[in-house]
């Protein structure tokens, strides 16, 4: 059986949203990240980087959590996208968020909201933001000229931005209208709140 390790209060929310969605069995071990388990010697022999979301699938063992979920849904032909332009649209975005999202909403909302508040640094706070912002004019003018990022469908596409941005969830996105509601949708599906769920219980 496929085994999934990473918390839902890590990466591995991304790969339990996309399990949810291709209705797997899966064996989770639900570790968090820099815990005791990640600093194995087996665990170091899957992921060198020491890092979550890894899956081992039948020994196929495959770190980072975009990768993981266009593996995972070609595999199982669910939500890739069959034409080649298309596909390489879910690379495009999937390589996009991590480039220019992925780790900056995390800090602007660490250091806005999340940490607690002696932790928190207004300069860190400041810079992420000033990427935020851009990058979030980028995804607004596609979703301006498209419903979804790869296709007229939901796509991995979606599933990997849309999980990587859970944080802006708590973010006024006001100012990106199309990105609010194209946000709402994708978080709107099941196996999304599902994992929300995961996430976010005490
Ligand atoms: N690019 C990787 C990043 C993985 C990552 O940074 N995971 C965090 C948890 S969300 C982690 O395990 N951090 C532990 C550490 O930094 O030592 C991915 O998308 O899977």
């Amino acid at each position: 059986m496929l085994r999934l390790y990473g918390s839902a209060r890590s990466r591995g929310l991304r790969t339990l949203w996309m399990l949810g969605e291709l209705g797997l069995q899966y064996e989770h071990k639900d570790y968090l990240p820099r815990s005791a388990e990640t600093k194995t010697p087996e665990f170091r022999a899957m992921n060198p980087n020491g890092r979550v979301p890894v899956i081992d699938d039948g020994g196929f063992v495959l770190s980072e959590s975009m990768a993981i979920n266009l593996y995972l849904a070609k595999k199982h032909g669910r939500l890739y996208p069959a034409d080649a332009k298309n596909e390489a649209l879910t690379w495009q975005w999937s390589l996009w968020e991590t480039d220019r999202l992925d780790r900056q909403i995390v800090n602007y909302v660490n250091h806005t909201s999340a940490l607690p508040a002696a932790e928190r640094k207004p300069e860190i706070a400041q810079a992420a933001w000033a990427e935020v912002v851009p990058a979030l004019d980028v995804l607004e003018t596609a979703l301006a000229k498209a419903q979804w990022l790869a296709g007229t469908d939901f796509s991995v596409a979606d599933l990997n931005v849309a999980s990587a941005l859970y944080r802006a969830l708590s973010v006024d996105l006001a100012k990106w209208p199309k990105v609010k509601t194209w946000l709402e949708r994708c978080w709107e599906r099941p196996a999304a709140k599902k994992a929300r769920a995961m996430r976010e219980q005490p």
